[in-house]
């Protein structure tokens, strides 16, 4: 008989997706993933361990090809990762993001409450849900004032894991995680949306940046650590909610100016602030207060703030300088 564990892993092509499936492939897992069909596959952050994961084709939309993903993987934990996860999309997609982010979390539950209750579950939950921040740094005490659409899809999403727990007695955690980045983030997260200019603009591929609000402040992490912090919560004798963050803000100023330094380069020349992208209502500081994970969970950040952006940028200037100019 087989002890391997069997992991389900909803949004494996995305950031988190791509890294939680190698931390667990490390730790000999069978690893199955969720993708949805698209015209052009969207695999490139997992195209290198293509071959030692199970990918199965379902939607958050569709409840019974959620059902059948969870009956055929049989898995012991489901890490629920997939999301419309970009603020201002929400504003334009307000019903799709609440389908996706709010709804699609409940569609979860219910298929792994039908198949198997016995299955450990992962609600990837956000720190936006905090928005106008009640008090700093915030904890799993602090009341939520989410400021964007996406931001009320996930407070939906953790209330509905924690109902499902009380409910149900599923073993069912929410993750509250604040900003994590790494050289696979999105390039229309601001992180990377800069990382990746600083590249063309040291290449001569690109000379202005535009940007919105500079003087947001986000508690930055390194995405690799905070996949271990979603692993932990599943390995713990009873379930639970934990804030993973590194207790430490800066503002997007900040990250300019250590980013285009690193290259050489002096933000003020390249960077200008296009109204177009100050959003209806931003979410203008964010700080947690990770104690409870490490007293419970042992977990800690590793990456430094300023070591996560150098290796965001030698990332783009690598990957930047194969391509045909
Ligand atoms: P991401 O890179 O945007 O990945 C999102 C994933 O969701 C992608 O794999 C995407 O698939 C999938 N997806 C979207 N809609 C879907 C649908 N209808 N059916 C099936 N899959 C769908 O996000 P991430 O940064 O890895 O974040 C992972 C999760 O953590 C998200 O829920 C996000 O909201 C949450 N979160 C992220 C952070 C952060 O700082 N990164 C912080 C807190 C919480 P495609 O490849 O097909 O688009
Ligand atoms: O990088 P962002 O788009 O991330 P945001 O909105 O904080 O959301 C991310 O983190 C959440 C965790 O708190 C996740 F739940 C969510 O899924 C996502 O991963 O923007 C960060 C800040 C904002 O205040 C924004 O107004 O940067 C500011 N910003 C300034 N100029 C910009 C830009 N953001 C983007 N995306 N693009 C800009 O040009």
């Amino acid at each position: 008989m087989t002890t391997q564990r069997r992991a389900l892993i909803t949004g494996i092509t995305g950031q988190d997706g791509a890294y939680l499936a190698r931390f667990l492939l490390e730790r000999d897992y069978e690893v199955h993933g969720v993708v949805r069909r698209s015209s052009t596959e969207t695999f490139e952050r997992i195209v290198a361990i293509r071959d030692q994961i199970q990918l199965h084709q379902a939607d958050l939309l569709d409840q019974l090809s959620l059902v059948r993903v969870v009956e055929k993987s049989q898995p012991h934990e489901v890490y629920n990762l997939a999301a419309q996860s970009f603020v201002p999309t929400s504003f334009e997609q307000p019903l799709l993001t609440g389908e996706f982010t709010a709804l699609g979390v409940t569609r979860m539950l219910e298929a792994v409450r039908l198949v198997d209750p016995a299955i450990r579950f992962y609600q990837a939950s956000s720190s936006e849900m905090f928005g106008k921040v009640q008090e700093e740094p915030q904890t799993e005490r602090t009341p939520f004032w989410p400021r964007s659409p996406y931001g009320v899809a996930k407070a939906y999403g953790h209330w509905i894991t924690v109902n499902y727990r009380e409910s149900y007695d599923l073993f069912a955690c929410s993750g509250i995680l604040f900003n994590h980045e790494s050289p696979w983030r999105g390039k229309e997260f601001v992180t990377r949306k800069i990382s990746d200019a600083v590249a063309r603009i040291k290449l001569s591929r690109q000379s202005r940046l535009k940007l919105g609000n500079l003087d947001a402040q986000r508690d930055w992490g390194f995405a690799g650590d905070y996949v271990r912090a979603m692993w932990l919560m599943l390995q713990q004798d009873v379930p639970d909610d934990f804030v993973i963050a590194t207790g430490v803000k800066h503002s997007v100023r900040e990250f300019c100016e250590i980013a285009f330094g690193h290259a050489g380069l002096q933000w003020e020349d390249h960077v200008e602030v296009d109204q177009a992208l100050i959003r209806p209502a931003d979410v203008n500081t964010l700080c947690g207060d990770a104690t409870k994970a490490k007293q419970q969970l042992g977990w800690e950040p590793e990456a430094s703030f300023a070591e996560l952006v150098r290796r965001m940028v030698d990332a783009d200037l690598e990957r930047v300088a194969k391509e045909s100019p």
